[in-house]
């Protein structure tokens, strides 16, 4: 079995593995242990991280980013309605709701759920694991933010399984953070004495999260949390877009807003601008060239400006922090450390308003943009039974508070109890006890509206159903268990009626006999009579909300696997086809050079028009053929120049092999 983590964010992908030597972040095909949250979409093929990136000039309208929260959201949520005019591709409303991604695929116009966009991210995360570790990958730990609410962390569980994976389990960021922060500390207190509370941040490009873990020997309870899931490095490179917009309209009268592709270039220059900000007050430059109308484009800006610019952002920071520690209930000196990651806490400002709040210098003592995936990995380590790994125990909590209704003839017409409040410990199971004649629904909803981050305040209904009165037609007793699960998802996970049957058993002598599920009671023995209890799991249908329909799921895990299918066949084409060009290139290099003396004039210059021929048709009708055709054409190139080849290397070998011979001599 595997053993990844995978930290899945709006912007950057980190991947940890756990090998012999420990946990160790791994990089991609490119060298970098980033891979960008970018799926570019093709008439032949897709182009998944780093590749995606680099489409975003030329392709656009097919190059999708920035769809990480647009999970588990309708269509018309606000957040998806003001994102939609800021994007370069389009958005779609599907027929359950739901947002999905519209673009040209295959040549066709083709519109994506986003389950099935997140999928392809995966897809490339899980090949890339999967070349480092040298085998397959299923098993993985994936992380979230700690404000996804059910119907976000649901749509990400169903992402993983169009990609093949197996989550084991979808951990909070700060949460993956706060196990690779306690998992190697050897001074923990022990359980007896007073826990290490620790405060972390991460600030990341779309959203900031604060939490505090209490920790002590071989555990970690997370005490709060508090976020502004709007709040991230993002916003601060729009304040710079929108500034600048407002300064060329002025001074180079143009209307950069109109234009998509000016949007794009400008947004990336300004986010490389803010970086250099964090390490530089003085006065820094933006040029870029060709900008609009042919038009080079130049500004400049520093810290101070940039601060004042992003005041309403840096004012932000604060209350996430205020709340936590309200929810905490510590005091700020019986806080240990304050460990900040994610790569926008790199703005100096930023650091300055955590530290200021808190009374103390912030650590940055884990790796800013590593930690959350490093953390994934230990929690994907720890479940492994295949991998040996110090025992750590997590408890997290329910980020937003939820309640259950039911319809009651006694109750006011409804009944109504908050299943798990703010912070409860998760994951956590529950057993409520009804009394009912007849099936019954359970409608689920976050009871605390103002602190969702969407409208869309339900999570399901769940209808318990076989339900019947006793015997004698009073109510039967119904046990309910709820769960919020490892994942941190809410359900009605199971049911079962409880009847008393009055016969009198001996039960000593029925022990052995029992049937599964019924209850004997441990106090009763002998031959004293008692009452039998007998309990029936009873169905329990869910409806989620905005869940994708379970059979379309496995339409997408079949469509997915086409897909790379697809994308396999594609490389190889273009392999083929760069094996001809390269082989132009080289031969034609050669044959002017070391090779030149193991061919006559005529062939070489027959051989040379031959190549140039190949070169030109590789521009022409050679530009978009099969693969076979290209292997046949550099079939032919090689009969030509394969004798070349071997003679000259005939030639190469032979004072070596008479070398040799001496030596054995
Ligand atoms: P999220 O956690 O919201 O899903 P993410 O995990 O993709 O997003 P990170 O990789 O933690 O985000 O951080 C990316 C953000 O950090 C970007 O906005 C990026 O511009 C910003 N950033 C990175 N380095 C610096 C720096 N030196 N100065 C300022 N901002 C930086
Ligand atoms: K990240
Ligand atoms: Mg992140």
């Amino acid at each position: 079995m595997s053993v990844v983590g995978i930290d899945v964010g709006f912007q950057n992908c980190y991947i940890a593995v756990a090998r012999s030597g420990g946990i160790e972040t791994i990089a991609n095909e490119y060298s970098d242990r980033c891979t960008p949250a970018w799926v570019s979409l093709a008439s032949k093929n897709r182009t998944i991280g780093n590749a995606a990136k680099g489409q975003i000039i030329t392709n656009f309208k097919n190059t999708v980013h920035g769809f990480k929260k647009f999970h588990g959201r309708a269509f018309d949520d606000p957040y998806v309605q003001g994102e939609k005019p800021k994007l370069p591709y389009s958005l779609h409303k599907l027929a359950s709701g739901n947002t999905g991604i519209k673009v040209r695929y295959l040549d066709e116009d083709k519109v994506f759920t986003i389950e099935q966009v997140t999928a392809m991210l995966l897809t490339k995360l899980k090949e890339t694991s999967e070349s480092a570790l040298k085998k397959p990958v299923v098993d993985c730990v994936i992380s979230v933010p700690s404000f996804f609410t059910d119907a976000e962390r649901r749509s990400v569980m169903d992402a993983t399984q169009i990609a093949g994976l197996n989550c084991l389990r979808l951990i909070n960021d700060t949460t993956a953070v706060a196990l690779a922060y306690g998992i190697y500390k050897q001074d923990l207190p022990t359980p007896e004495e007073k826990p290490r509370n620790v405060v972390f941040v991460d600030l990341g490009h779309s959203s900031f999260q604060v939490s505090i873990s209490a920790f002590n020997k071989g555990k970690l309870k997370v005490l709060a949390t508090a976020f502004d899931p709007y709040l991230g490095g993002r916003n601060f490179d729009e304040a710079l877009v929108d500034n600048f917009c407002e300064e060329f309209k002025a001074r180079y009268k143009l209307n950069v807003r109109e234009n998509p592709r000016a949007i794009l270039r400008l947004s990336q220059e300004c986010e490389k601008l803010k970086k250099l900000m964090s390490a530089n007050c003085s006065d820094l430059p933006i040029n870029i060239e060709c900008f609009m109308n042919d038009i080079d484009v130049t500004g400049k800006m520093n810290r101070v400006q940039f601060e004042e610019l992003c005041a309403p952002f840096l004012m932000r920071v604060e209350a996430p922090l205020k709340a936590v520690m309200e929810q905490s209930k510590l005091s700020r000196d019986e806080i240990y450390a304050v460990e900040v990651v994610g790569g926008a806490t790199r703005i100096p400002s930023i650091k300055e308003r955590i530290s200021k709040f808190f009374g103390k210098d912030v650590s940055t003592t884990l790796n800013a943009d590593e930690a959350v995936a490093r953390g994934c990995a230990l929690q994907c380590a720890i479940m492994s039974p295949a991998f040996k790994v110090r025992e750590f125990s997590i408890t997290d909590v329910v980020p937003f508070p939820i309640t259950l209704r039911w319809k009651s003839p006694t109750e006011d017409g409804v009944g109504e109890c908050e299943v798990y409040s703010k912070n409860h410990a998760a994951p956590f199971s529950k057993v409520i006890t009804f009394h009912k004649k007849e099936p019954f629904d359970l409608e689920a909803f976050y009871s605390l509206p103002q602190e969702l981050p969407y409208p869309d305040i339900r999570i399901g209904c769940f209808s318990v159903q076989n339900v019947v009165p006793q015997p004698d037609g009073e109510s039967s007793k119904v046990k309910v268990k709820v769960r919020v699960n490892v994942h941190g998802i809410f359900s009605v996970s199971s049911a079962s009626l409880i009847e008393k049957q009055k016969e009198t058993i001996i039960t000593h002598k029925l022990s052995c006999l029992r049937v599964p599920g019924e209850k004997q009671d441990p106090a009763a023995g002998g031959s004293k009579p008692k009452v039998k209890v007998k309990s029936t799991d009873l169905p329990i249908l869910a409806n989620i909300i905005r869940q994708l329909d379970r059979g379309v799921l496995n339409d997408f895990v079949e469509y997915e696997s086409q897909m790379i299918v697809q994308d396999k066949l594609e490389k190889e084409r273009n392999d083929a086809k760069n094996a001809v060009e390269e082989y132009v290139y080289d031969l034609r290099d050669k044959l002017c050079g070391i090779y030149e003396k193991y061919t006559t004039e005529e062939d070489s210059n027959r051989l040379t028009m031959m190549l140039e021929d190949t070169e030109n048709w590789l521009y022409e009708e050679g530009e978009d053929q099969a693969k076979q055709v290209y292997v046949d054409k550099l079939e032919d190139l090689k009969r030509f120049g394969q004798p070349i080849q071997d003679r000259h290397r005939e030639q190469e070998d032979r004072p070596r092999a008479f070398e040799e011979m001496g030596k054995k001599i």
